[in-house]
Order: structure tokens, then C-alpha cells, then sequence
């Protein structure tokens, strides 16, 4: 039996009870990833996805030194509203005293997997995992999530790594640490805004069945960890490379010449982004959560079949 302070949703604590399919959500995208009032929208466009896909949405956040897995309508609210400078960017460095002092935490993709699977929960939907930043080779800025996906047995539904990122050398950082890279229906991996990043993905798959039996042979095999699946994002929302790329470009120097470093690089490049495309990058991250929202209800359909 867990000892960790778990608070469950009736919603979700019934579906756990009776075997249906659940799918866990981030909240770190929220306070951190998009600005208000987008952000409450896409949190409640999201959970009324998955439940048209026939699973049950938990989003996870931690407050009151409980974490809550799936938040009530009023709760997602007050959470979208948090200036990001009150609410902890939440890794698992930092989780257990964000619970201990009892102050609000918005969870990234390595802590949502850590109390997903403390609720047991096996899959999660996100929009891009952390990875490799560029100059990492100097900084050696790299996000926790790479080595949660090495440990941690939850399989997390993202559209590929953050393309503000260095994509290659996230690619080979999650091949060392042994974690399936599974782009789904497409030979190449995708790169967030753009559905094909020009390198080829590791492994495919084309039904969400084939991915729920993998992760099930990865707890026969006694096999840590969890499993990446890199959805592209839907053609009609994609924005070209050469479109993002110089922006993406422009975003990063002005990163470097201001000095953001750790946490705040990615909330920076993103917000900055976001005003250089005029809005545009947020409505196609939008539509990409959406898209694996999607596709994460029918893993988690599968995985309870
Ligand atoms: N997906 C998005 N927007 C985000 C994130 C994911 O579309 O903001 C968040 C996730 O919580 C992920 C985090 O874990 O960005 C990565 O931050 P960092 O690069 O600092 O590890």
C-alpha cells in the first residue's frame, strides 16, 4: 500500500474501481506552457476529449500538500489563474517538498508520470516532452522527463520532443536510456509544430492496440520504465518548418542574451514564440494536445480490453 497523500476525483476513483480506461494529463502545461484564459480552455477542451473517446481524464496537479489526481471544474480553474511565479514547476526533484510545505505545484511530464503511477494510471497525454536543449553541451540542461521515461512504467502520449529542443540528441539520449520511441503511422519522427522532423523514428506503430500489448510485454519482462509515443500533429494545424524554425531561432538568442536559464527557458522560448508567430503556435500546440488526447484514450481503451 502507497503512503502518499493521493486525493482521487469520484470520477476518477470510480473508473479506477471499475476497470475503464483513464488517461492522466499534466498541469505544468497550464500555469507554465500557455497563457490565460487558452489555457483553462484547452484543460477543459482535453478532458471533454478524452471523455468523447470513451476514457476518463485525471488531470494532476498538487495542492493543500495533497496530490490531486483529476481536478474538479472549479479547482481547474484557480490553477489556469495562478500567476506562474505562485505555482512550483513541479520535477522529481522538487515534488515531495512542494507536498511538504503545502504549497500549489503544477506537475511536468517526469512528475505527472510519478503520480499517474502512484494512482495507477498507465497512460498519460501531454503536448511535448522536455528533452536535450540546444547547447546543452555547455550548459548540460536536460530535462528530468528523459530519465523518468527510463524509469517510470506509464506510456506518455506527446507530439514528439519540444522542437525548441535539440531533437537529435534527445532522440540518442532516450536510446541510451533504453526507452521505446514509437512514432505512430509515420516512419519519421515528428517535431511538435511540424508533423516530420526529418529523422527517422526508431520504431513504429499503427494501432493503439500494438501499443498497449508493448506495454504490457515491457511488465511481463520485468523491464523499468515507460514508453514514448510521438503523434504528429494533424496536417491542417501543422506549421511548416521553415515557417517555425527561424522563429524558433530568434526566440533562443534572445533567451541567451537575457540570461533565462533552467526552468524558465521553456516558459520563456514558448511565450516568446507565441508573440513572434502572433498567436499561431499557441492554436497548433492546442490542436496537437488534442490530437493525443485522442489517441491516449484509445491506448488506454486497449490496455483495459
Ligand atoms: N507540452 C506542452 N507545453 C508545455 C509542456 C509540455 O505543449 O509547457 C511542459 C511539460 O510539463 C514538460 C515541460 O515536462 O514542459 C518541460 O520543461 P523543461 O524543458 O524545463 O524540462
Amino acid at each position: 500500500m502507497t503512503q502518499a497523500p493521493l486525493t482521487f476525483a469520484p470520477e476518477f476513483a470510480d473508473a479506477l474501481a471499475q476497470g475503464r480506461p483513464v488517461v492522466a494529463l499534466e498541469s505544468t502545461i497550464i500555469t507554465h506552457g500557455m497563457p490565460w484564459p487558452q489555457n483553462l480552455e484547452m484543460a477543459e477542451t482535453v478532458e471533454a476529449t478524452i471523455r468523447e473517446g470513451g476514457a476518463t481524464p485525471a488531470t494532476i496537479a498538487v495542492m493543500g500538500g495533497r496530490i490531486h489526481v483529476g481536478l474538479t471544474p472549479e479547482a481547474l480553474r484557480a490553477l489556469a489563474q495562478t500567476p506562474p511565479a505562485d505555482a512550483m514547476k513541479l520535477s522529481r526533484a522538487d515534488l515531495a517538498v512542494c507536498l511538504a510545505n503545502g504549497r500549489t505545484g503544477a506537475t511536468t511530464v517526469a512528475a505527472t508520470m510519478i503520480c499517474a503511477h502512484l494512482a495507477g494510471i498507465r497512460v498519460f497525454a501531454t503536448g511535448g516532452i522536455g528533452g536535450v536543449h540546444r547547447g546543452a553541451e555547455d550548459s548540460f540542461d536536460i530535462s528530468a522527463d528523459l530519465q523518468e521515461l527510463a524509469q517510470t512504467p506509464v506510456t506518455v502520449v506527446a507530439a514528439g520532443a519540444k522542437a525548441i529542443l535539440d531533437l537529435p540528441k534527445t532522440w540518442e539520449v532516450l536510446e541510451t536510456l533504453g526507452v521505446p520511441v514509437i512514432a505512430f503511422g509515420q516512419d519519421n519522427l515528428p517535431a511538435f509544430w511540424s508533423r516530420d522532423s526529418g529523422l527517422r523514428a526508431p520504431l513504429r506503430m499503427d494501432d493503439p492496440a500494438q501499443i498497449a500489448a508493448a506495454a504490457a510485454m515491457r511488465a511481463a519482462l520485468g523491464l523499468k520504465g515507460g514508453q514514448l509515443v510521438a503523434n504528429p500533429i494533424p496536417v491542417e494545424a501543422e506549421i511548416a518548418q521553415d515557417v517555425i524554425l527561424p522563429v524558433i531561432e530568434q526566440a533562443l538568442a534572445e533567451a541567451q542574451a537575457q540570461g533565462i536559464a533552467a526552468k524558465a527557458v521553456t516558459p520563456f522560448l514558448l511565450s516568446r514564440i507565441f508573440e513572434l508567430t502572433e498567436g499561431r503556435s499557441l492554436d497548433s500546440n492546442i490542436q496537437l494536445v488534442l490530437n493525443n488526447a485522442r489517441l491516449a484514450a484509445r491506448i488506454a481503451a486497449a490496455m483495459t480490453a
